[in-house]
Formats: structure tokens, sequence, C-alpha cells
């Protein structure tokens, strides 16, 4: 009472605390700071309770309040070993001999990275991972690794969430010491979609390191090795667990599809392996590899190379489980799977039973059913919170294997279509997509290359012209950005280039780069980055803050703003986030450990001339009121 007095007193409600005072008084040093983010938290939930959260505004609403109940688990004095424990303790030789000894299937969850990117728009907040983290220590120490960080959830988390992508990975990285951690990296264009500095992918995969990153999942949106190496040599430079792509796509079962066969997927393997590669990944980023084809796939790449295999696939066919299965059979060491709630359709198998259907054959998981299915049961809650950011089920058909779209496009396009007035014509998008792709010369589809072939079949439809036109059209046409980025060279190349007659028509005589992009790229200057960072954030100068802003400027300065104005939103309740407070309702925060505020929301004034209204709470059972302005 004697503290929260003092924090209530004018004196610091003004921000005017003297020196002296704080020389006389040290134990008041932290006071301002701390009044301070209580301010700046009561601020957000004043404008979330006044003027809504724009990224919910308009969109269906939540279906839960309530926290999302909590399984019980047994208080153990250590968490039980797991990957990072062996991986830690013997690195990574001893990692790949264990792996090589365990007799099940291995498993990754991803369900708090690609499963939720793939169906909400990757918008979970990290603090509904972090409160179930703790039981996935205890309950599941048994799964290969955690993905958690990487692909769109960067960007996503800054742009959208307004928290940090950092504080996210150290977070979970605490509360989970026992299991790997896991991302996806874009290989040279990191977590971004465009291609970067050398010298900044390789800060990005330090500084990913030291926050507690193990495995790095690293892809070409080409499959272009070349592209790969600037990212790969920086992870086993760093002391990360370098698990190296190839990106499924054509169709290993049908005859006429000759371009990415099985020996083009053997060299590639072969390359990445003698490259440093620690692990393969075979990423089915659309669910393209049918049951026949992977056991064909594995088989080889079994007989070829000496490193553990890991699948990855997309559910978006509904039969991806029979291919994980059929992997299972043929010695794949790892697969990737989601807990039940946040599994299928366009996210990876359902993980919970995928443990059962191994259950009494030679690859059974050691993975506890029971406790898998209570972490499934706090996502089944958990996911109630974002039904704003449910997308329509949209089961594949047949043509998936025409158009071939990743599980995480899949759904977007279709939200991008039916925003132009397209959505009765999405089976044309889907037939001009894959038209597009033969256009472009049979390319690999996926961030970000993904991107330029939709954003060109959405501006072939809208235009009402085919792909074969845009080669004898005499109209002056103004392709997408990305398209012009993609066929420009500037994603890469892909296997034989790119026709040589779209280039023509689509860089209108401009020269492509035919090079890595890299390679001439002039390098970051990480020092200016540095201050301008430091600028914005005014905390010191420091290298995470400053790859940060090299990789997104714009979004980086918005959440800077953001952090600025209204504190560290991050540990507030996802339904407080979203929509405010109800008059009376009374949550906590956790701002740090240890450090919890009380915040009972009391009431709204009426507006003022000047449009401002008055929200009153009590903040740890003190008074406090906060003027915003209605912007209705
Ligand atoms: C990403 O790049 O985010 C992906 O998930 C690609 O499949
Ligand atoms: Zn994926």
């Amino acid at each position: 009472p004697f503290l929260l007095k003092l924090v209530n007193h004018p004196t610091f409600l003004c921000g005017e605390a003297t020196t002296r005072l704080i020389d006389t008084t040290p134990e008041l040093f932290r006071l301002p700071r701390r009044r301070d983010r209580a301010t700046k938290l009561l601020t957000f939930l004043a404008e979330t309770i006044v003027n809504g959260n724009p990224l919910v505004n308009g969109r269906p609403p939540a279906t839960r309040t309530q926290p999302a109940p909590l399984p019980e688990f047994p208080k153990l004095t250590q968490t039980p070993r797991g990957t990072a424990d062996i991986f830690r303790e013997e690195g990574i030789d001893g990692l790949t001999r264990w792996i090589g000894r365990q007799k099940g299937l291995l498993i990754t969850d991803t369900t708090m990275r690609d499963a939720h990117q793939s169906l909400l728009a990757t918008r979970v907040r990290t603090h509904d991972m972090l409160q179930i983290a703790p039981a996935y220590a205890n309950l599941a120490p048994q799964l290969f690794s955690l993905e958690m960080w990487g692909g769109a959830t960067f960007d996503t988390s800054m742009r959208f969430l307004k928290e940090s992508p950092w504080q996210r990975l150290a977070d979970l990285r605490a509360a989970v010491p026992n299991v790997l951690t896991q991302m996806l990296l874009r290989a040279s264009n990191a977590v971004g979609y465009t291609n970067y500095p050398d010298n900044v992918v390789r800060l990005f995969v330090r500084e990913a390191v030291q926050t507690g990153m193990n495995i790095f999942r690293v892809f070409d949106a080409l499959n272009w090795e070349e592209n790969m190496r600037v990212a790969m040599d920086a992870v086993l430079a760093e002391g990360g667990i370098c698990e190296a792509s190839i990106c499924y796509t054509g169709d290993l079962q049908n005859p006429g599809r000759t371009k990415y066969n099985l020996q083009y997927y053997v060299d590639l393997a072969k390359k990445l392996e003698a490259g440093g590669a620690h692990l393969l990944a075979i990423k089915d980023m659309a669910g393209l590899l049918k049951p026949k084809a992977a056991v064909t796939l594995i088989r080889a790449l079994r007989e070829e190379i000496g490193i553990p295999i890991h699948l990855h696939t997309h559910d978006t066919a509904g039969i991806q489980a029979a291919t994980v299965l059929a992997a299972a059979e043929e010695g794949l060491q790892i697969a990737d799977a989601a807990l039940a709630p946040l599994s299928g359709g366009t996210s990876q198998v359902n993980m919970n039973t995928l443990v059962e259907a191994l259950r009494f054959t030679d690859r059974e998981s050691d993975l506890r059913s029971e406790a898998l299915t209570r972490l499934a049961t706090y996502w089944q809650a958990a996911r109630e919170f974002y039904r704003p950011f449910e997308s329509d089920v949209l089961p594949a058909t047949g043509d998936l294997y025409e158009h071939e779209m990743p599980g995480g496009q899949y759904t977007n396009l279709y939200q991008q279509a039916r925003a132009l007035g397209l959505s009765d014509q999405w089976a044309g998008v889907c037939r001009a997509y894959a038209e597009v792709n033969e256009l472009f010369g049979d390319i690999v589809k996926v961030t970000p290359t993904s991107k330029a072939v939709g954003d060109m079949a959405l501006f072939l439809v809208a235009n009402d012209m085919s792909a074969k036109e845009v080669l004898t059209s005499d109209k002056q046409l103004a392709f997408p950005a990305s398209v012009l980025d993609l066929i420009g060279g500037r994603m890469g190349q892909p296997p034989g280039g790119f026709p040589e007659e779209v280039i023509k028509v689509i860089l209108a005589g401009e020269k492509p780069v035919v090079e890595r992009p890299g390679s001439t790229m002039p390098a970051a200057d990480i020092d200016v980055a540095r201050n301008k960072a430091a600028e914005l954030t005014k905390e010191k100068p420091n290298d995470r803050d400053a790859v940060t802003y090299l990789l997104y400027p714009k979004v980086f300065e918005e959440f800077a703003a953001h952090r600025e104005t209204y504190g560290d939103v991050a540990p507030l309740p996802t339904p407080n986030f979203f929509y405010g407070q109800q008059p009376g309702d009374e949550i906590a925060v956790d701002i740090e450990p240890g450090k919890r505020l009380i915040v009972k929301y009391l009431a709204v004034g009426q507006p003022y001339p000047n449009g401002s209204r008055t929200v009153f709470f009590e903040l740890n059972g003190q008074p406090r009121e906060v003027s915003v302005i209605d912007k209705s």
C-alpha cells in the first residue's frame, strides 16, 4: 500500500520524480518505470474498450472470454530429459546417434507455428503459447522438437500482435528447456519475402541461436541450393542444427511430370548433405506427396544419404496421414504433426491420432496419448479466442495436384480473390494458378515464389486473360511487382531457368539477374541500423533490434511506436487484447515474473466536446483514470 500510494502520488503521475528523491530513496528507483508501464497498459485497454482493436473490428467475434483451462501435471523437481538435453550434453553427433537408435517415429509439434499460420492467419499470441508451455515440458518431453518460430510468425507477431518475436523465442525456450526448438528459415529471404544481404542473414541466424533456437529448417523457394549456402553456413558456424530442405513439388507417381523426378530429389539431397546439413527435410508445403510416392522417395533417400530425414506435409488433401505412415514404414525418422484441434485441412496431420495409428507397430512413438489429449484439450479451448481469424473451410479437390498451392497460401489466396469479388471464380483462379506455373516453366511454389504465382493468377482472372495470352497480347500489361521480382531473378533461379519468351515479355527488355542475388547486393550497414533501431526504441543499441529493423524497417518502426505508447501488450490475456474489458471485469496481468497488476475496469464517461472520454479503472485497488479519444 505504501508503494501504491507513492505510485499514485501526483509527483509520480506527472512523471516528475526528482533525482534527489530517487537518490534518497533508492527503492523508489524502479517505481516511475513500473508506474509508467502500468499507465501504458491501461491506455491500451482504455483505447481497446472505447475504439476496439482494429485487428478484430468487423470480424466474427471470439467465442471464448474465459481463460483456456490448463492441464494439471505432477510438479517435478527437474524437467524430464528431452532432445534439447541430449543436444546440449552430447552435441550434434550425440543427437544424430540418438536419432539413429530410436525405433519409434519421432514427432515435431507444429502447433505453435505452421498450424496456426495455416489455419488462423498466424495470429496465435505468445501469451497462449506460454500458458501451455510448461505442460509441454512435463507431459510431452518425448517430442523431437517444437516448431514455434520462423515462417510468417516473425513478421506477424510485430505487425499485428504488437509483440516481440524474440521475446516469444526466449520465453518459450525458458519454459520448455528440454525439447529442441525449431524454426523455418527462408534461406536468403530469412523470415521475410525478399532476398536480404548476406550479412543480414548471418546476423539473424546468430541472434536466433543466441536467443535459444536449435533447429533451422532452411529452404529455398526455388530449390536453388546455391541460394541456401549462406543461411546453412551461418547455422553451422553458430552451432545450430542445420536441417536443409528439399521442397517437394510435381508428382513422382505421374509419369507425365518428369521435371521433378526421383533423380532430381536424390541429387539435391546429396548436395545438401555434402553441404553440411545435419538433417534433411522433405518440405511438402502443398501436401502433394502421395503415399506411394513417399515410399519411393523415402526408400531412395534412405539408400542414398546418411543423415536423418524429417517429413513435413500439409493435410490439405485429407490423406496425408497415409503418407506419413507409409514414410514411417520406410524408415522415416521424424515427422511433423499438429495437436488435434489445430490439425487437418491446410495444417499438419493430427498428432493425437497419428500416435495411436502407430501404436502396437514397430514404429510406435514414445509420446503418451493421454498426455497429448490434455495438451489438445487446451488448444481446443484456446482456438476459440481466434475465431475472428478462422477462414472458410476449403477442402481440396483433385485439382490440388494441378495447382499445387501451398497450405499456407490456399485459404489466403481465396480471401484475396473474395476481396476482389472473384470468389465465385475460385475454380478459375486455381486453374489460372496452374497455368501460370506452366508459363513460368513449372517452378517450386512456396513463400515467396508462391505469392508471385498467386498474384499473377489473380491478375489474369481479373483481366479475363489466359496465361498463353500473356505471350501474345500486344497490350501494355502492368504485371504485379512480385512477378517482376520472380522473373527478374531477384528470388533466385529455378532448375533450368525461366523460359526465354516469358523473360522477354514480362521484363520488357530489362535484363534479369542470373547470379545469386545476395552476391551482388551491398552489405547492410549494421552500425547504422543499430543506431536507427535504438533511436526508435529508445533502448541501448543492440544487434537484435538492428537485424529486426533491417528485415522489416517499417513494421519495426510501427512496433516501436506502439511500444512507446502502450508498453508491452504481450502479457495481456488474449480476450482482453482483442476486446478490452467489460465493466466490473478484473484481470491479472503479469508484466514480468513476480510483478502482477490487477486491473479492474469500472466505467467509461461520456465524450467531452473535444471527443475524449475518461475510462475509469482500479489498478491494484487504487482508482485510476485514462483519457482517450473516441474515434467512433
Ligand atoms: C513459410 O515460408 O512461412 C512457409 O510455411 C512455407 O511453407
Ligand atoms: Zn508448412
